[in-house]
């Protein structure tokens, strides 16, 4: 049985207060912060009830806070229908505003093939509603989960991958991209070192998020599967070289996977993860939550642990 701590803004204009996880109504997973105008808005996938031995996923959900307590229900404004072409696992996307349009990047199976893809959707508004940007998928090459990230000086790049880790480099619509995805080259001394698997020498393994603090490109990550932890390499480019820098959460909780989400807000820096923490909940039907943390004088990230597993 859920409990149910987050309500419908439609419903319930005031909303309640919240703890970890964030959202206790519905199972949630592959969170993705967003700050706008004063506001995270948290952009999540959504496991359906029930699910026991696969991810099932139909729809991204959003929700939004103004002070990390209170927490708004936006409700599901994309799904897979949302994609003529898709036809299943709405799996870990990110949203991105540029020029008062918001981005999100999502992967799904395309219909056809069965294989992944990357589609893009864009909307006005940070709730949306969002729309299919192109009709057809952005990017077509059988790995899933999608980060965005916007240089200073403009330059937007997408990363995405597993096994492998790629990035290419969006041009200014956001909706197009220049030249061929790169892979990104997964040595031991920017990825660390996985033992036991001689197909992945290193603890990459999936869902990248990365950004830029002080001048320095952070890159976290999930890392050896099964069970995942949180680990984060960086770079003085943002196509590298990466450094690997250690775990910044540990395996914890009763879900095989995790995906991490960073932003800074209001004066505090917020790390956002999955677990299986709600009542029924698993590897199938997790949970997003989130823990404050300070960076490190020199930068680094300390180890953050889950308030609720
Ligand atoms: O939610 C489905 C998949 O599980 C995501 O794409 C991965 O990052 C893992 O969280």
């Amino acid at each position: 049985m859920l409990v149910f701590a987050i309500l419908p803004a439609a419903v319930h204009p005031t909303a309640a207060k919240a703890d970890n996880p964030i959202v206790q109504n519905v199972y949630t997973a592959d969170p993705s912060p967003l700050v706008h105008n004063g506001r995270v808005y948290l952009y999540t996938g959504h496991d359906e009830d029930g699910s026991t031995s696969s991810f099932v996923m139909k729809d991204w959900r959003v929700y939004s806070s103004a002070d990390m307590v209170n927490w708004t229900d936006h409700g599901s404004p994309l799904s897979l229908n949302t994609f003529s072409w898709a036809g299943a696992n709405a799996w870990a996307g990110q949203a991105i505003e540029r020029n008062g349009k918001f981005y999100w990047y999502v992967p799904v199976s395309v219909r056809a093939t069965g294989a992944f893809a990357i589609g893009v959707a864009v909307a006005d508004s940070p709730t949306g509603p969002f729309r299919d940007a192109l009709g057809h998928p952005l990017l077509e090459n059988t790995e899933f989960d999608p980060t965005v990230f916007i240089d200073d000086e403009g330059q937007a790049y997408l990363y995405w991958g597993n096994p492998n880790l790629w990035y290419v480099k969006l041009n200014a619509d956001m909706t197009s991209y220049s030249g061929s995805p790169t892979r990104i080259p997964l040595t031991t001394a920017g990825f660390g070192t996985r033992t036991g698997d001689p197909n992945r020498p290193t603890l990459y393994e999936e869902g990248p998020w990365v950004y830029k603090r002080n001048g320095l490109y952070y890159l976290v990550y999930a890392a050896k599967c099964c069970q995942e932890f949180i680990a984060y390499s960086t770079a003085p480019s943002p196509t590298g070289p990466w450094t690997y820098r250690g775990t910044i959460m540990p395996a914890q909780g009763n879900s095989f996977t995790n995906h991490p989400g960073i932003v800074d807000f209001k004066g505090g820096s917020y790390f956002f993860y999955h677990n299986g923490a709600l009542p029924g909940g698993g590897g199938f039907t997790r949970s997003v939550a989130v823990e404050k943390f300070s960076y490190n004088a020199d930068g680094s990230i300390p180890t953050i642990n889950m308030t609720s597993t």
